[in-house]
């Protein structure tokens, strides 16, 4: 087929605006972990679209924002690395709130010469008349090649944004085998699905001092089980006693949850044993990021 289309699609935007919920919608499987806290997404994750048209591999990234930690300073180079080197630039705007100065910043950094589609995400938050005037004052900000609305959560829309997006793609053979959905690896899946289940179980701004490490997967007693050992990490430990919670009811609670979600993507049964410790300020300390990686 010589028309097949194929490309590099970065998702970016502020916090908390729908980027990994719309990723898993386009794929149609779960990639990237969701939250209701600002700040999930700590890793420039691939999710790969198949079509007979064309292949698209999308690049969730981590919220821009403000920095207030090493951290923080190191994921927005992320994004900037990872949106600097794409064919496509897909800006998620959400349709429930106000376009803010967040946004004009980060508009005016993708701007150059990468074509760019807005995306007005969460668009079943707000009534027709809101969003058609959303439309328009998202349609003033740039030179965008489309402004399209959609819903991640209803469905609305997912599959012309595919669409759109072969369309703007260059001419090319696809880059990943059919059965490639995602590069995540089974590590990173496990430790992600415990850093959801503890962000939505934990409120205040203990979600932000959490990360989370696998210590090892084992075969437990009965021979054919796994066992995945996690580690969450805090920055303090006066916060332990908050993931604990009384008599260790919140961890229980995480752990459960965790499971569940592992279990789900694994397919199969699993055991799940958490250990909590303390990397001091790790978010402000070179050092201990270079340990997790970032
Ligand atoms: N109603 C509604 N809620 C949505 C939709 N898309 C996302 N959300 C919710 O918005 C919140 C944030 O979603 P995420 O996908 O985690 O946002 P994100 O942009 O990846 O956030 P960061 O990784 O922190 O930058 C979650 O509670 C989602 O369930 C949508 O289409 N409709
Ligand atoms: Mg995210």
């Amino acid at each position: 087929m010589t028309d097949f289309r194929s490309g590099f699609v970065a998702l970016v935007g502020r916090p908390n605006t729908g980027k990994s919920t719309l990723l898993n919608a386009l794929v149609g499987e779960k990639i990237a972990i969701t939250s209701t806290r600002p700040q999930t997404t700590r890793r420039a994750i691939r999710g790969i679209v198949h079509r007979p048209e064309g292949q698209v591999i999308l690049v969730d990234t981590p919220g821009i924002h403000k920095p207030k930690t090493l951290l923080g300073q190191r994921l927005n180079a992320l994004v900037a690395q990872t949106y600097a080197d794409v064919d496509l630039i897909l800006c998620c705007l959400p349709a429930d709130e106000e376009i803010g100065p967040g946004d004009k910043r980060i508009i005016n950094d993708i701007s150059g010469s990468i074509p760019l589609i807005a995306v007005v995400t969460k668009s079943d938050r707000v009534a027709p008349a809101t969003l058609m005037e959303k439309l328009g004052s998202v349609g003033a900000l740039a030179p965008w090649q489309e402004i399209i609305p959609v819903s991640a959560k209803k469905d609305f829309q997912i599959e012309k944004l595919l669409g759109l997006l072969i369309a703007h793609l260059p001419e090319g053979p696809a880059l990943y085998p059919e059965d490639y959905i995602s590069e995540e690896s089974e590590l990173d899946t496990y430790s992600e699905l415990i850093r959801e289940a503890a962000l939505e179980l934990l409120s205040d701004e203990l979600p932000h001092s959490l990360m989370v490490t696998i210590e090892e997967v084992a075969l437990g007693d009965d021979g054919k089980t796994p066992v995945i050992y996690g580690k969450i990490f805090l920055e303090r430990d006066s916060q332990k006693k908050i993931l604990l919670g009384k008599s260790g009811e919140r961890i229980k609670e995480i752990g459960t949850k965790a499971r569940a979600a592992i279990e789900k993507h694994r397919g199969e049964k699993v055991f799940l044993k958490l250990h909590v410790g303390v990397e001091s300020e790790w978010q402000r300390n070179p050092r201990s990021l270079e340990k997790f990686g970032f």
